[in-house]
């Protein structure tokens, strides 16, 4: 039988957790990577009953050369600004643009929803970083605004109108960009494993995420068939997709297949290992014993160094690195 795991705001990865999507305002997509982003805003309901006439959203620091899209029935107009700094996109600075976009004189009854899209580039973001993009909508007698915020650690859930947030996704580039500065690999056979790291874990979350990139040099397929951890109870190996808004995360059956000749990352995000029933939780700087059993290659043994709680991984300096 399957099993699904709806994730809390408080656990692996509490800013990827969506609301209830069908009554809070929120980002069609709330994970991105660096680079060029569409942000679609979804407008679930008027005010009290009340049809929308404007949705006015507030542009983050760090979505920049933004652009809005028109549409048909609505007036747009945006407010243009210094950025607090001067970010690089394509290989020129940008200081400034647009900072916010109002979609007026509309009428977008309180039965119906609609979206709000906006083209822009994500500029000097780390993963694991959110982006919160304040929105407004204005009726005939009332408003109803999207601008509460999560405190550091803070369930979003208990929020009762949620700014929509993005968080910003670890790039594959910048996983090729650590190795070249010298991430020492495990070897275990013909499995080659490195970047391997946990999260520091917040205050209250249940559950810590762990990382690694195997590879299989050799010609024959293996299989992680389990992972233990003296500092867990349990670790399972979960995949992580949105569905509608919602992170679901299923534990990996029947081991991970790790194919001849192929390259198998468990990054935040998507793949990873889940530590359940922790001990202590992580702290950044610490190193987190895990034992990995694979079909072929057996058991093989290394340390995950804890990361920030929020960003990329550690600087890694692999002293406690069994080779
Ligand atoms: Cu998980």
């Amino acid at each position: 039988m399957r099993q699904f795991i709806l994730v809390s705001a408080a656990a692996l990865l509490p800013a990827l957790i969506a609301h209830n999507a069908a009554a809070h305002a929120v980002l069609e997509t709330p994970t991105a990577p660096a680079g060029g982003y569409k942000a679609v805003v979804t407008i679930p309901h008027g005010c009290d009953g009340e049809p929308t006439n404007s949705v006015r959203i507030d542009i983050p620091e760090g979505f920049v050369s933004v652009k809005p899209m028109p549409k048909a029935g609505w007036t747009l107009a945006v407010e243009e600004g210094d950025y607090a700094k001067s970010y690089q996109v394509h290989g020129k600075a940008v200081a400034s643009g647009v900072t916010a976009v109002t979609w007026s004189d509309g009428a977008l009854p309180d039965g119906q929803f609609d979206e709000f899209a906006l083209r822009g580039t994500l500029a000097s973001v780390e993963p694991g970083q959110k982006l919160f993009f304040r929105t407004v909508q204005t009726c005939a007698s009332g408003e109803v605004a999207w601008i509460e915020i999560p405190a550091e650690g803070q369930d979003a859930h208990a929020l009762e109108h949620p700014a929509p947030g993005l968080t910003i996704l670890a790039a594959d580039t910048g996983m090729a960009a650590h190795h070249a500065h010298g991430d020492q690999a495990t070897m275990a056979g013909d499995l080659k494993i490195t970047t391997a790291w946990a999260r520091a874990m917040l205050p209250g979350q249940p559950s810590g995420g762990g990382y690694l990139t195997i590879e299989n040099t050799g010609a024959a397929d293996d299989r992680l068939l389990s992972v233990a951890s003296p500092s867990a109870g349990r670790v399972e190996v979960h995949t992580m997709e949105m569905n509608n808004d919602v992170m679901v995360m299923r534990p990996v059956e029947g081991g991970l297949a790790i194919p001849a000749g192929e390259t198998v990352t468990l990054k935040p995000g998507g793949l990873h290992m889940m530590f359940m029933e922790v001990t202590a939780p992580f702290k950044e700087g610490a190193a987190v014993p895990v034992t990995l059993e694979f079909e072929k290659a057996g058991a093989v043994e290394l340390e995950l160094k804890v990361g920030p709680a929020r960003g990329g991984m550690p600087e890694m300096d692999h002293s406690g690195h069994g080779k």
